[in-house]
């Protein structure tokens, strides 16, 4: 594969870029495979990237019933942080951010990924003092996160709207600088061509329609629109659809799956410094690098597959940002969308083994696995070739939901929650 360089950019500018070769290729799928994974979303795509350059296992295919990067990856609103409260949350949100600081390089494709800071709003007494406790626990574990006065706030972020009078005031914030944002198709095309250049097949529009499994009821493979392809192992990272995905294999997953929705402005000059979050307002905000504002909610109240939310969820919405930033009152809104995400009880993802035998799954991110897609893809790359969880993942099991050991992330799901 071609590599993106100074040099190669330039011979192309002046080559009318007829020189670029095809990024990934199409090919057929083969009758079997060391590894299957179903879903080329960014976790799907990253686990078989990590798989063939971190464990020299390129016998893999990524299966995908529509395009990649088509599904969650492709509608998120790009917000990476890694200020979740609990330990085993810091140890897999904080190998992710790290990730993502090399992410570029490693996989020489610009994901733009940009350090501009993540500032989440205190309103009420309760805000300040949920956040103020999960400024402290990120410190204890190395992760930066800072708390702000309002005026601090506003320093930081210019367009927001310190005045008292107004019904949700904002009491101070918290601030990770490290945090920000990506280009997420750069992402999922980044990882898909690092991948194919090692040998995976990435499959597009083959829906995986059922899982096959042997007398002793190990998985063997999948059954597909495009045929039977046998497997050793299956990794099923199929966001909003992985429970229907694992009921073909009989097993039932702890999961909802809601509709949440984003949508964007017209674009303008750059104006938003950073990312503006509100769990208490139910918004957030930052600005695209082609200049539209990119603005999400919450979750529909309801369980749907359904890409697509409640009008009203985006009135909510726009009504808390005209609150907080009065100069977008009269921005026109140019475009709304919705992905499906899956929503654990916990709120935290389930990563490794199933009780099928050579099953695996990687799920459960709802509304916030975008941020972790690198650290994910890593973990679970060395869960499918080892068999056994990486440390980083050995919490997030799905047995956890039996035996009681939960890591409740609600507060740090923050606004989408
Ligand atoms: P996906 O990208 O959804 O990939 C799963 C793939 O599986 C899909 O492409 C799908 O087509 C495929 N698939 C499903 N069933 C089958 C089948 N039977 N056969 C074959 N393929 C199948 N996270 C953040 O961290 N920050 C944010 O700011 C953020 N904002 C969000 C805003 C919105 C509006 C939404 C919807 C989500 C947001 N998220 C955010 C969450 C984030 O997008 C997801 O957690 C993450 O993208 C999940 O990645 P994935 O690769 O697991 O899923
Ligand atoms: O996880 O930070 C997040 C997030 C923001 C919006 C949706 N998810």
């Amino acid at each position: 594969m071609r590599r993106f360089s100074y040099r190669s950019l330039i011979s192309e500018a002046l080559n009318a870029h007829q020189g670029w070769q095809r990024q990934w290729r199409a090919p057929d799928p083969k009758p079997s495979y060391d590894v299957v994974i179903v879903g080329g979303g960014g976790h799907g795509l990253a686990t078989a990237y990590y798989l063939a350059s971190q464990h020299g296992i390129t016998n893999v295919a990524v299966i995908e019933k529509g395009w990649i990067g088509g599904g969650n990856t492709g509608r998120n609103t790009t917000i990476i942080r890694s200020n979740y409260l609990y330990d085993e949350s810091a140890g897999i949100y904080e190998h992710a951010l790290k990730l993502w600081e090399g992410l570029s390089q490693e996989l020489n494709y610009n994901v733009m990924f940009s350090q501009r800071g993540v500032l989440m709003l205190a309103h009420n007494v309760h805000d300040v003092q949920s956040f103020k406790r999960h400024v402290y626990a990120n410190r204890l574990n190395g992760i930066d996160n800072e708390w702000l006065s309002t005026e601090e706030c506003k320093a930081f972020c210019p367009p927001i709207n310190i005045s008292q009078d107004i019904r949700y005031p904002v009491m101070g914030g918290a601030l990770q600088r490290r945090a920000g944002t990506a280009r997420h198709d750069a992402v999922a095309w980044g990882y898909a061509r690092g991948a194919d250049s090692r040998g995976v097949d990435i499959i597009q529009n083959c829906e995986v329609k059922g899982i096959r499994r042997d007398a002793s009821g190990a998985a063997v493979g999948v059954e597909t629109t495009r045929g039977y392809i046998g497997a050793k192992r299956i990794g099923v990272v199929a966001a909003g659809n992985t429970s229907v995905v694992m009921q073909m294999a009989g097993v039932r997953m702890p999961l909802e799956s809601y509709p949440l929705q984003a949508l964007v402005s017209e674009p303008v000059k750059p104006c938003f410094p950073c990312v503006v979050m509100s769990n208490a307002v139910h918004a957030y905000l930052s600005q695209s690098d082609k200049g539209e504002l990119v603005i999400g909610a919450g979750t529909d109240q309801y369980v749907s597959y359904s890409q697509q939310g409640g009008l009203h969820i985006t009135n909510h919405t726009l009504d808390a940002i005209c609150e907080m930033f009065p100069q977008f009152t009269r921005m026109k809104m140019l475009r709304s969308w919705g992905g499906v995400v899956d929503v654990t009880p916990d709120r935290s993802p389930i990563i490794g083994k199933t009780p099928v035998e050579n099953l695996f799954v990687n799920c459960g991110w709802g509304t916030g696995g975008f941020k972790a897609t690198p650290g994910s893809g890593h973990v679970f790359a060395h869960t499918l070739a080892t068999g056994e969880p990486h440390e980083i993942n050995a919490p997030f099991t799905l047995d956890r939901f039996r035996t009681g050991r939960l890591i409740d992330e609600a507060a740090a799901a923050a606004v989408a929650h």
